[in-house]
């Protein structure tokens, strides 16, 4: 096995680093981010972009119905399932360049450098960018791998009823037309282990040094959409008494619930990330109000408990105002906890590739998360400056990067023989 003289197989970080500047450069932003919202035409010329790289490098390429897009290098005995290693490639919409390309194109770059060193393993190997991650621009998110983990695609996600549902279904039905050079295969198949690299999206790596992250598991995350709904009324001449204000009754729940869950509990986070008006009239008091609320937690009987006192806060400050409340889940994803046994596995290949390293648990939701459910899987976190994600100054340093392939390819290696 070629290896740059210590005796191990090494990644090439320069065409890595290269890789990465090419993906940044489909829906890069003005600030350094990337705005590739899932199944827009940009998403669509990354993933064209993968399944031209590996096809170039003599790859098969696969996409599923709800696109998730495969590039699969064969191993010796195509009865053994792959190992399936990779990300995704859509992003936020003021997003960094690194969430989701990062562990994508390092799963790429372990294909390549076998590839590179003629390594024959006895497991197929499969590139995976699952679709739709973000949830974004549709909820929910990790479309792709909770479709593949329950090998079918939830009828709520393309009916008129979903958000934007018709045009979910109209952009999914284009980004699988688009794609030149695939062949089409059903959703879900057996896989032996899935790995996935991934930025911190958090703080802790690089306040303590740290190159890896070894994930052993997910926190739960919860979507709401809150519809507070009053009575428009004119601004100047309708006394307090006489309002039924949604906005009124928003402000109050929320002052409660900003401080009565994040500052009791440090490991809960909640989040309000969209907020809108109707009419938004300058001068007419709103009919209704509708937010939606991320809620996360480390722990299912916490996350059940913080979402019945928020429902319980909002129905009651709904109900002072004169207002009605409607409370709309838009995904439950319960914590997912990774097996020992391939954690294991990243452990000893950090040791091996002289990786400092901690075991943590993800703040962020992953395809991990769903692809668990249906076969081993784990993660490896790299840090990223000041701990910032989801914000176009989302920043890895190289070495990191390469260290995440790095890690990737020497994990990997443990897992397809050969
Ligand atoms: O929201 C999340 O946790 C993921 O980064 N999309
Ligand atoms: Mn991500
Ligand atoms: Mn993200
Ligand atoms: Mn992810």
């Amino acid at each position: 096995m070629a290896d740059a003289g210590n005796g191990r197989l090494e990644v090439n970080g320069e065409r890595l680093l290269a890789r990465l500047d090419q993906f940044a450069a489909i829906g890069a932003t003005p600030k350094g981010g990337v705005n590739r919202q899932a199944l827009t035409v940009l998403d669509r010329q990354a993933r064209q972009l993968l399944a031209n790289l590996g096809r170039a490098r003599g790859f098969s390429i696969y996409q599923d119905p709800i696109a998730n897009l495969f590039v699969r290098r064969e191993g010796l005995d195509p009865n053994l399932p792959p190992l399936l290693i990779g990300s995704h490639l859509d992003s936020q919409p003021s997003g960094g360049r690194f969430d989701g390309a990062l562990g994508t194109l390092c799963a790429f770059e372990v294909l390549e450098t076998l590839q590179d060193h003629g390594i024959e393993t006895e497991r197929t190997v499969e590139v995976v960018a699952f679709t739709n991650e973000e949830g974004c621009r549709f909820a929910p998110g990790c479309m792709g791998s909770m479709a593949f983990s329950q090998k079918s695609i939830p009828q709520a996600w393309q009916s008129a009823k979903a958000t934007d549902g018709a045009l979910f279904a109209d952009e999914l039905a284009q980004t699988l037309a688009d794609l030149q050079g695939a062949a089409m295969r059903p959703l879900g198949f057996p896989i032996s282990a899935y790995l996935e690299v991934h930025i911190e999206q958090g703080p802790s790596l690089e306040k303590e040094g740290l190159p890896i992250g070894i994930v052993t598991g997910i926190q739960g995350t919860r979507w709401l959409q809150v519809t507070i709904s009053g009575q428009t009324a004119h601004a100047g001449t309708t006394a307090l008494s006489y309002r039924k204000d949604p906005m009124r009754a928003a402000v109050s729940s929320l002052n409660v619930l900003y401080d009565d869950i994040m500052p009791k509990d440090p490991q809960s986070r909640l989040t309000v990330g969209r907020f809108s008006l109707e009419p938004g009239a300058i001068n007419a008091i709103p009919a209704s109000v509708t937010f939606s609320l991320d809620i996360r937690h480390p722990n299912s009987e916490q996350l059940e408990l913080i979402e019945a006192r928020i429902r319980k806060v909002l129905q009651d400050h709904a109900a002072e105002n004169g207002c009605d409340l409607a409370v709309n889940q838009l995904f439950d994803m319960a914590p997912a906890r990774f097996p020992d046994a391939l954690v294991s596995v990243l452990k000893n290949a950090a040791t091996t590739a002289n990786f400092a390293y901690k075991s943590m648990v993800s703040g962020a939701f992953h395809d991990a998360l769903f692809i668990n459910r249906v076969a081993p899987s784990a993660m490896i976190f790299t840090p990223c400056r000041d701990g910032l994600s989801h914000n176009e100054a989302e920043y890895v340093k190289p070495v990191h990067c390469i260290a995440g392939a790095q890690m990737l390819l020497a994990s990997s290696l443990i897992l397809v023989g050969g």
